[in-house]
């Protein structure tokens, strides 16, 4: 175990949570591809100061937010409804003036900006992988192909003038120059303006043992006691928290300049809570690490068990997760011949590490096996509605979080 130096604040970082080398979770290599794989040291821990979990290594950025991205935001039903329902709601709020404008960072495919730009509200997503921009771009999205920093935020403030809102869901915690990112914010948000940015959550992520949320991408995991030390560090403040259900837990902090805002009694509330959860606390961490470690070995055996028996055993959902389980656990084609995926982009590529094959779910339903391993597990509602056949003709679920249990 070793320590490293804290991206917010300079303070020390202590190894508490070590998942061994792995490849960049959203990799999804083309067979032709694997010999080119790279990987990288995957080990966390939370800084002595500020709290912030973090990881220890930094994988650099263009090898993770490639031009074939293969996330699609809009490759769920529950999150197109979230996201509408989060642009109603600023369209409503921060977005009532004659000229309103608002930037996202990260905006993906266009899964929250299609609701505002069909308000016809002036905006702009920033997002730097190509594929996924142009389809937001054929929704008639502006889009601004390139990594949101603090020059990027200068250059629109110049083209467009200041924002009334940024926004970013499930991309900030990815970027490891944080800092920068933040004064980016400073010099494009109007005074009143807030930034407003949703997140895996740290609290949702121990109380579950949902280790495979730590991949390259998640440089940092976010609690509200650490985003309010980050926003005070950049001159900011922490106005609110709100939880949300997506990705097994997420929480929706609101931060804007000081004394501009009344702060609401969540932020409170939350900080109180994660206190007495010691969720800053090393211990806290440590006992994660030891329940990740009797996962895998439940998991392992479980699989083996199963194989031994001649039981068919497939994956379902290749989330960027699937990567961090597969190779953590040693789990490969001869576990788990093929996982399914309704995502184009992610078809007929592999499970980056394992190489696993990712195949379309037609590849389930054709021949439904004994048992799933539900990788996309915060999609259970969804995904085990669409496939009750399954269940039906005496299939089981295996799931792993919190601990492995079969459904
Ligand atoms: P899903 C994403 O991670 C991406 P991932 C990102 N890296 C991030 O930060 C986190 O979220 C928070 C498929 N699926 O949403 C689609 C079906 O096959 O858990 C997806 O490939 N059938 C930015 O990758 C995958 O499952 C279905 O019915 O962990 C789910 O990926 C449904 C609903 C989904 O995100
Ligand atoms: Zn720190």
């Amino acid at each position: 175990m070793s320590n490293g130096s804290c991206r917010i604040c300079g303070g020390t970082v202590k190894e508490t949570v070590n998942l061994g080398r792995q490849p960049s979770g959203n990799g999804f290599p083309l067979p032709r591809d694997i010999e080119h794989e790279k990987s990288f040291p995957l080990s966390a821990g939370t800084c002595d100061s500020c709290t912030m979990f973090q990881l220890l290594d930094d994988v650099p950025q263009e090898a993770k937010y490639r031009d074939e991205y293969p996330y699609h935001a809009s490759g769920s039903a529950v999150h197109r409804a979230h996201f509408e329902r989060n642009a109603r709601r600023f369209l409503e709020t921060e977005l009532t003036g004659p000229d309103s404008f608002i930037v996202e960072i990260g905006s993906n495919d266009g899964v929250m900006l299609a609701t505002i730009a069909q308000a016809g509200v002036r905006h702009l997503g920033v997002e730097p992988c190509r594929e996924v921009a142009d389809v937001a771009r054929g929704r008639g999205i502006r889009v601004l192909g390139e990594f949101f920093d603090e020059n990027t935020a200068a250059a629109i403030r110049a083209e467009h003038g200041p924002a009334d809102m940024v926004f970013g869901a499930n991309c900030i915690a990815h970027i490891v120059f944080l800092r920068r990112l933040l004064k980016g914010i400073d010099t494009l948000l109007t005074p009143d303006g807030v930034f407003v940015f949703e997140e895996p959550y740290l609290g949702s992520v121990i109380a579950q043992n949902a280790f495979d949320m730590i991949y390259d991408e998640h440089v940092f995991i976010f609690s509200v006691r650490s985003i309010k030390a980050m926003a005070e560090l950049a001159g900011f403040e922490l106005v609110n928290a709100e939880p949300v259900s997506l990705h097994g837990g997420t929480m929706r902090y609101t931060i804007a300049r000081p004394s501009r805002r009344t702060p609401a009694p969540a932020v409170a509330e939350f900080l109180a809570r994660e206190r007495e959860q010691r969720l800053a606390e090393h211990g806290t961490i440590e006992r994660f690490a030891g329940a990740v470690r009797k996962i895998r070995e439940d998991l392992t055996g479980l699989l083996g068990d199963l194989h031994a028996q001649g039981k068919r055993v497939v994956g379902y959902g290749a989330p960027a997760k699937v990567t961090t389980v597969t190779n953590y656990c040693g789990i490969g084609t001869e576990l788990i011949p093929f996982v399914v995926d309704s995502t184009p982009s992610k078809q007929g590529r592999l499970v980056a590490g394992s190489h696993i094959p990712v195949l379309e779910p037609g590849a389930f339903a054709a021949d439904h096996p004994d048992y799933a391993v539900l990788f996309a597990w915060n999609h259970a509602e969804e995904i085990m509605a669409k496939e009750q056949a399954f269940r039906e003709r005496g299939g089981r679920w295996i799931l792993y979080v919190p601990d492995v249990h079969i459904l």
